[in-house]
């Protein structure tokens, strides 16, 4: 088994291919961080230069999409941290405007394995609906996605909508994707930035004292 086969596959958006090398992989006992960071989103950053470059198109973002979907399923319930025990409940969604969700759901079941009880929006998620949820489901921390510049900011209509709602301070706010960095989170007032799920869950428990 070879795991560049791996990285080739999604990058040509092979979603059989990409399935049966994880398969393998797994049943060889490679971890699943390292066939997720070391060629999965290799993979997933060299079609997006593609792109970038007018070497490939949408169709071939679909497709990558899709093989790293089907493969990064067979490893999500392998994302197991250290504990069972509940560690505190997080609401998570891609902004409103944005469709992308392979990171924001990679970051969700890296939250799950690790003993948090996710409420997952998924994309295109209104401020209203992130406020309506972290009341509902007197979330601990909110966490938003955004893969656009053309997105991120609304970040910030969120942070302020739930300051209008008097939660602000009450829930957490944690924020994340390609183009945000610490000091845009500074910027309107989110409470942290993690650049990878890894971090996430690390930084979430610091958040709620759970660290
Ligand atoms: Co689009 N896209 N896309 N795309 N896409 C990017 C983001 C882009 C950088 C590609 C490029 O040009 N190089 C570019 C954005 C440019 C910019 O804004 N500056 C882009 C564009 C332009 C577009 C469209 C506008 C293209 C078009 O239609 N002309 C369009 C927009 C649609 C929309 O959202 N309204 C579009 C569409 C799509 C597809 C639908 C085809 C598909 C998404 C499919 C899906 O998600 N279901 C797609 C894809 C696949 C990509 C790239 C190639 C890959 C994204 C990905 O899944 N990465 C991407 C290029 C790139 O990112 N290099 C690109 C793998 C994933 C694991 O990483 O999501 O970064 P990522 O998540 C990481 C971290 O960022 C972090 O942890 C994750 C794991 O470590 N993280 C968090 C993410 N969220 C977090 C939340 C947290 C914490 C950490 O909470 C606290």
């Amino acid at each position: 088994m070879n795991l560049t086969d791996l990285y080739d596959a999604i990058l040509n958006g092979k979603l059989d291919r990409a399935v049966a090398v994880t398969n393998e992989a797994i049943s060889e006992g490679v971890l699943p961080n390292e066939i997720i960071t070391n060629y999965m989103i290799k993979a997933m950053e060299e079609i997006g230069n593609r792109f970038e470059a007018g070497k490939v198109f949408v169709p071939n973002l679909l497709m990558s999409a899709r093989a790293m979907k089907g493969a990064l399923d067979l490893l999500k319930p392998l994302l197991q941290g250290e504990t069972d025990a509940y560690v505190g409940k997080i609401v998570i969604g891609t902004v409103k405007g944005d469709l992308h969700d392979i990171g924001k759901n990679l970051v969700a079941s890296m939250f799950e394995g690790c003993g948090f009880e996710v409420v997952n929006l998924g994309v295109d998620v209104s401020s209203e609906k992130f406020v309506e949820a972290a009341r509902t489901y007197n979330a601990d921390i909110i966490c938003m996605s955004a893969l656009l510049t053309t997105t991120m900011n609304y970040m910030k209509v969120v942070v302020d909508d739930l300051k209008t709602a008097g939660l602000y301070g009450k829930v957490k706010v944690m924020v994340g994707g390609a183009p945000i960095n610490e000091a845009f989170a500074h910027s309107i007032g989110a409470d942290a930035y993690t650049s990878n799920a890894n971090a996430a869950v690390i930084m979430a428990k610091k958040l709620i004292g759970a660290a």
